[in-house]
């Protein structure tokens, strides 16, 4: 009502939400799918940055669940080819050059949500049906804030649909190259479907000058027990030029 003071947005430790957020949302989707992957071309855009915006607006960006994001979730669908995903982690740079080249094989980010949220920060209040871009939960940190619950959600999906043989970019050059907090190994690894995927390939990779074989190293261990266990053959490559 007029004359009265709007209400004050809860301020957060992190930054807040990317400008021009909802502008970037829209121009990514038609950029994804009109210009990049015109097979998608009857997606509708308007509807998909709206479900973003439901998914958070007037809501406690730290209460924030995966039912939150189904609407979304089911506006952007999309098929990846079977043996052709590729998951990363602490190799974010070298995965996407790679699929740069590589243009059949797909990172999240090469799908339609991937690319709309890819480098993008968001949240909204409990008490305002505002954008807050004054601050936001530090991710991760603060809270199982609203973007955390995005990547682990889509990222679930990610692997749940991927079949035939997938691979993954880890980084050889880091103790945890196979790091069990990490939405790979939190999230992606579990969701895997043994029936689907019978083999998971790793690709280690070291920085230049880094001779070390991290193959051999005690956390890919861990990683080749964990899929042992859940009936996915595991191979791992250092170096691969
Ligand atoms: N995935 C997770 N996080 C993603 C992401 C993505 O595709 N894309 C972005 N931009 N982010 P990390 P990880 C952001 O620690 O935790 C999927 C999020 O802010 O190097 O193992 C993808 O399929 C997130 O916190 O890797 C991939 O296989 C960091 O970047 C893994 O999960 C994650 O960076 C990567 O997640």
């Amino acid at each position: 009502l007029w004359g009265l003071p709007a209400p004050k947005l809860k301020e957060w430790d992190g930054k807040g939400t990317t400008p021009n957020f909802p502008e970037i949302v829209l121009g990514r989707c038609y950029t994804y799918t009109k210009v990049l992957r015109p097979e998608l071309s009857h997606k509708d855009c308007r509807k998909i940055g709206k479900a973003f915006m439901d998914a958070f607006l007037s809501k406690d960006p730290c209460s924030s669940t995966e039912r939150d994001y189904q609407p979304l979730l089911e506006l952007t669908n999309q098929t990846v080819p079977c043996n052709k995903t590729l998951f990363w982690s602490k190799s974010s740079e070298l995965a996407h050059q790679y699929t740069t080249v590589q243009q059949e094989m797909f990172t999240l980010e090469n799908t339609l949500l991937g690319y709309i949220a890819d480098g993008l920060n968001w949240c909204g209040d409990a008490d305002s049906s505002e954008i807050n871009y004054g601050s936001c939960p530090k991710m991760g940190k603060q809270c199982n804030d609203t973007v955390f619950v995005f990547w682990n959600t889509v990222s679930q999906r990610f692997a749940e649909n991927a079949c035939g043989v997938v691979q993954v970019v880890l980084n050889g050059s880091i103790s945890n190259t196979f790091n069990k907090n990490s939405t790979f190994g939190r999230v992606e690894i579990y969701n895997l479907r043994p029936e689907k995927v019978p083999t998971l390939q790793a690709w280690v990779m070291h920085d230049i000058g880094d001779r070390s074989v991290a193959c051999s190293s005690s956390s890919i261990n861990d990683l080749k027990l964990i899929l042992s266990n859940r009936n996915i053959k595991f191979t791992c490559h250092d170096n691969y030029r």
